[in-house]
């Protein structure tokens, strides 16, 4: 039994479940794509440029688990790796797949369009090898399945982008047929001696703290376990915090739930609770400069323990062997009664008071009223800048999930983000939070939210600048030139499409856009929503303050 290569890739790709994958053809690529449809497990979606089909896969691929992506050979390949660059950081299983010279040019001095104008065509793997944990060059339609599953396996396991270069001649070239997909899903066993000696150890660290915290880290999406926390919460009996980027990983209308632990600028109460705790569980985190202030907000190591997602480090010593999903199970089971932090109650966020209609619209009102839109079933995206802090301040109802990018942080991931989130998770509510400057990088992608009528509500936050650069280290680059946002939506509605484009000045305006974009189900809503530039959030203008002075530290002299 044989297919073609593209048809084998394809097969793989429905059967690790995704419904989709996204795409920019390219004459690279054009017979891989054909290949891709004719097989048709999932469904082809295009993106205006392949930057924004990287961001829309990340997106995907949060939402789904994983993601596909097709582009051509380096104008589009090279266009994708500051999003390949966002799912390696952030922990995306993305399969980009870009078709490549054919195989007859190959060591024969041929000069090819689309290239740097040498005759050397390994630069791309090469590159891409840097930004994936496997990157597979296909040079035969025989070894094409072996190196697609591989690839496709290690993005799964190690949950990092993978690679795959198909020349444009073997994407409809014949090779074995798919078997069944087991092996590329399955986890490997956990070694159990391993395993057991790490609950031993995580046993005797929790058996001599008082005060245990669990805090939830952004790692913990590539878990696959977010869904066991509140169990783990239970048998524990202990406080929970999450890190900033891991905003909404824990439900918040829990009885454990206790806030942000974002050093000086956390949810009110969870600074003193994590700091003052003698048993730190850090789950799947990341100790950035931003995540820790400014290198301000580092926990002493001998009050954690880290588990991340191959392993554990407790007591001064390292466990590995296992996956974090087979630790957090078999410590859900096992895990002793330490309700020492619960005694300390949840402190109240601040309250907003709702402003009169006619008032000029601010921040702390908008951030109100998208507040009250999230649901439980809202999926709520937050661009780089001050939607950060405005996400991190909301009181969520439990079931809302956030989606932000906070160890990439590349302005402009959040549209396409959000359009392969919609796709992703289709029965959910989306919301987009952007400022001004991250829309202007990857704006067009709202044009495919039209096409796809994707019904995601986009507040455009106008402040007339790139705020949080203002606020770190000022100076004329920080100030943009002004669009009429709202005004796009006809442009990309042109003749057939949905979209809605809104502009809101008061507090009013704002609450009837709100109203209008969840009238509008056949296409996106976007709202711009018009701020003074001074207006941001306090936590950002504290935060940003030490973020400076840190970036600013003098080289050391020896
Ligand atoms: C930059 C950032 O308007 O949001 O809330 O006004 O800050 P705020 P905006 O979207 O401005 C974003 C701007 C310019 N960062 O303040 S965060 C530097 C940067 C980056 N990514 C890329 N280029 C530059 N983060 C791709």
């Amino acid at each position: 039994m044989t297919t073609t290569v593209g048809q084998y890739l394809s097969a793989r790709l429905g059967q690790i479940g995704l419904k989709h994958h996204f795409a920019v053809a390219g004459d690279f690529n054009l017979i891989l794509l054909d290949e891709l449809l004719a097989e048709g497990s999932t469904k082809q979606i295009y993106s205006c440029n392949e930057l924004n089909c990287g961001y829309s896969a990340e997106g995907y691929g949060r939402a789904n688990g994983a993601a596909a992506m097709v582009v051509t050979f380096s104008v589009g390949a090279l266009s994708a790796m500051n999003a390949i660059g966002s799912a390696y950081a952030e922990n995306v299983p993305v399969i980009i797949v870009s078709g490549a010279p054919n195989t007859n040019d190959h060591g024969t001095g041929h000069l090819l369009h689309h290239t740097l104008g040498n005759t050397n065509y390994g630069y791309q793997a090469e590159m891409m090898r840097h930004i994936t944990c496997a990157a597979e060059v296909i040079f035969s339609a025989e070894h094409a399945p072996q190196q697609i599953d591989n690839a496709i396996r290690t993005a799964l396991r190690e949950r990092k982008p993978a690679y795959i270069e198909i020349p444009c001649n073997l994407a409809n070239a014949a090779c074995a047929a798919p078997g069944p997909v087991s092996s590329l899903l399955s986890e490997p066993a956990a070694d159990p001696a391993s395993l057991d000696a790490a609950l031993e150890e995580t046993g005797r660290f929790l058996y001599a703290r008082d005060k245990v915290v669990l805090l939830v880290g952004s790692r913990m999406r590539a878990s696959g376990v977010i869904d066991l926390l509140p169990a783990l919460a239970d048998r524990m009996g202990c406080a929970v915090t999450v890190m900033a980027a891991a905003k909404g990983f824990f439900p918040e209308d829990h009885p454990a739930y206790r806030g942000v632990y974002w050093g000086e600028v956390s949810s009110p109460g969870a600074q003193e609770l994590v700091e003052s705790a003698d048993g730190i569980l850090c789950l799947g985190p990341i100790f950035n400069d931003y995540a820790t202030v400014g290198w301000r907000a580092t926990l002493k190591p001998e009050n954690t323990l880290l588990a991340d997602l191959h392993g554990i480090t407790v007591n001064g010593r390292v466990f590995e062997g296992f996956s974090i999903r087979q630790y957090l199970e078999a410590l859900s089971a096992r895990a002793p009664r330490r309700a020492g932090s619960a005694e300390t109650p949840r402190q109240p966020l601040p309250t907003i008071a709702p402003a009169p209609r006619d008032a000029r619209l601010t921040n702390d009102e908008m951030t109100r009223q998208i507040n009250t839109l999230i649901d439980g079933n809202t999926t709520l995206t937050a661009e780089t800048g001050d939607s950060w802090f405005n996400a991190v301040r909301m009181d969520l109802p439990g079931g809302a999930k956030v989606e932000s990018e906070m160890q990439w942080g590349s302005i402009g991931w959040s549209v396409p983000a959000a359009l392969g989130g919609a796709l992703g998770a289709p029965d959910r509510r989306h919301v987009l939070m952007v400022g001004d400057g991250s829309f202007q990088l990857t704006a067009q992608e709202v044009a495919q939210m039209v096409r796809y009528e994707l019904p995601i509500i986009i507040f455009l936050v106008n402040n007339h600048g790139y705020v949080i650069e203002i606020k770190i280290h000022d100076g004329p680059y920080n100030y943009i030139k002004n669009w009429d946002y709202a005004g796009l939506i006809a442009a990309f509605n042109a003749e057939d499409g949905h979209g809605l484009g809104l502009r809101a000045t008061t507090a009013g305006e704002l609450a009837g856009a709100i109203e209008q974009a969840k009238a509008n189900t056949r296409g996106p809503t976007l709202i711009e929503c018009d701020l003074d530039r001074s207006d941001c959030t306090e936590t950002l203008v504290k935060w940003g303050t030490k973020v400076a002075a840190a970036n600013g530290r003098a080289p050391k002299v020896n």
